[in-house]
């Protein structure tokens, strides 16, 4: 039972043409003397339309027995007809049940009926068959493409390092112990040490997508506990030289989006709009007077609260950077300011209200790194591995990471971060 077209690729102009689909039954109306079945394969959904005229009963008894979310084939004829939705039809000479689905369902595929997104995520198979959830999958799978492109074109090595580690690299959120034989490793927080070692191996570009874990024990709308964090490291570059890369990066998947996926761009109902290069860019300080003119309290030193991003987001619209931040809050391994070492280097890609990336240009000098670790309360000790790297010729380099599922909010807009991953990890949640 082989397909001869996915539903999309059948037109009106086809009328008279035999085909034959493989797929879901959407729906089923019964008329009595007509039925309608809606088949749903990957690529959307056409109607099936069986008149007791054209078509002998026992095929019509299949189709009425078919149920919801079975998988059918069905052999036709191409028929025009204005009735139907996008102005064809199938009219059937064979009909198959290939596997029969439970009933009743626990989700209504076509979302006419609305489930929590608990009761969504316990059946994620059948939640991702909703056409409007199976389109932010799409669009994922087009923006890792694109970037994937991107970074070939660029020069970029692809690099995969280890996601179990002996030591922490982003202050600010625990990590996940696991038990490595006899001794304690975490699961990664960052590819952080390891793309900053392998500009010391002379790779000069590098990028990794891969997952990063974070033991968040908050419960927010923008934080998962495993990610997937796009990363680039660039020897002889400064944090200027990357944020241009990043903005770069941007504007191109919006690009291809807006030519690859128009379809599911219509399905979300969602524009996007291909933002104008330099993003606009605004201090740490400036960010405190913003804020606090809109009555929200921030203070110089303290990393930006969900208010305060609330009230930075009201004033500030689309792609934004905020640069020039106190060295106190950001990793050890920043390079500060040379001038005034109170301020550093680094940078956070905002959009709206929303952070979704950060980064920096780097500290390459081993004392200075040596001196920032013990300024932060950690141990050289444990980063031995790591400052070895910085000894014997360290290029100076700045990289940044961008988080693959708020990127995935920022293009699509969903408002919970959750939506954009496939099984979302979170406080709650290890199964499905
Ligand atoms: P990074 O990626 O650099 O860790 P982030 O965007 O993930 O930054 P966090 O630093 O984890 O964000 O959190 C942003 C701010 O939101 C922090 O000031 C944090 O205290 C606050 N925040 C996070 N979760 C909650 C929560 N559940 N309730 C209130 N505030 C929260
Ligand atoms: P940072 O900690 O800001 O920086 O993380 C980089 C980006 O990863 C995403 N991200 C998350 N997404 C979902 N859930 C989470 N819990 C979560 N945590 C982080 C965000 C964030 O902007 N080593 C640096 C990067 C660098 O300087 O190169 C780092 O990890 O989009």
């Amino acid at each position: 039972k082989k397909r001869t077209h996915y539903s999309d690729e059948i037109t009106p102009d086809m009328d008279g043409k035999k085909v034959s689909l493989v797929g879901w039954v959407h729906e089923i109306r019964d008329l009595g003397g007509i039925v309608f079945l809606l088949l749903r394969d990957r690529e959307g959904i056409i109607q099936v339309t069986a008149p007791s005229k054209k078509v002998d009963k026992e095929l019509m008894d299949k189709m009425r027995k078919s149920g919801k979310e079975s998988v059918i084939f069905v052999e036709g004829t191409v028929k025009e007809s204005s009735k139907a939705p996008n102005n064809v039809e199938i009219i059937p000479t064979n009909f198959e049940i290939i596997n029969k689905s439970k009933q009743p369902l626990p989700l209504d595929t076509t979302g006419k009926v609305k489930a929590e997104l608990d009761t969504r995520l316990d059946a994620r198979f059948l939640d991702l068959r909703k056409l409007n959830v199976n389109a932010i999958f799409k669009i994922r799978n087009k923006m890792l493409n694109s970037v994937r492109k991107f970074f070939e074109e660029n020069g970029f090595i692809e690099i995969n390092t280890p996601k179990l580690v002996a030591s922490a690299t982003e202050g600010g959120t625990a990590l996940f112990p696991v038990t490595y034989f006899e001794r304690e490793a975490f699961l990664g927080q960052s590819p952080q040490l390891y793309k900053q070692m392998m500009m010391a191996a002379g790779f000069e570009k590098v990028y990794e997508i891969g997952p990063i874990f974070r033991a968040e024990e908050h419960d927010t709308l923008r934080h998962l506990n495993e990610a997937i964090s796009i990363d680039i490291e660039v020897s002889f570059a400064n944090h200027e030289d990357v944020m241009k890369i990043l903005e770069n990066l941007i504007v191109r998947v919006i690009e291809d989006l807006n030519k690859s996926c128009k379809k599911e761009l219509k399905i979300l109902n969602k524009k996007l709009e291909v933002p104008e290069t330099p993003f606009e860019r605004i201090t740490y300080d400036e960010v405190i007077e913003i804020v606090n003119s809109k009555g929200v309290v921030l203070e110089y030193g303290e990393d930006l609260s969900r208010a305060a991003e609330k009230a930075l987001g009201e004033e500030m619209d689309n792609y934004y950077f905020i640069i020039d931040w106190p060295t106190s809050i950001k990793p050890f391994y920043v390079m500060p300011n040379e001038k005034n070492p109170e301020k550093c280097y680094a940078f956070d890609l905002m959009y709206k209200d929303l952070e979704i990336s950060s980064g920096a240009m780097r500290i390459h000098d081993h004392d200075l790194l040596v001196k920032r670790i013990k300024e932060q309360d950690l141990n050289p000790e444990s980063f031995k591995y790591y400052l070895d790297a910085f000894k014997y010729g360290m290029p100076p380099h700045a990289g940044w990471g961008l988080g693959a599922e708020r990127f995935m909010m920022a293009l699509t807009g969903v408002k919970n971060i959750r939506e954009t991953i496939l099984f979302p990890r979170d406080r709650r949640r290890l199964t499905p």
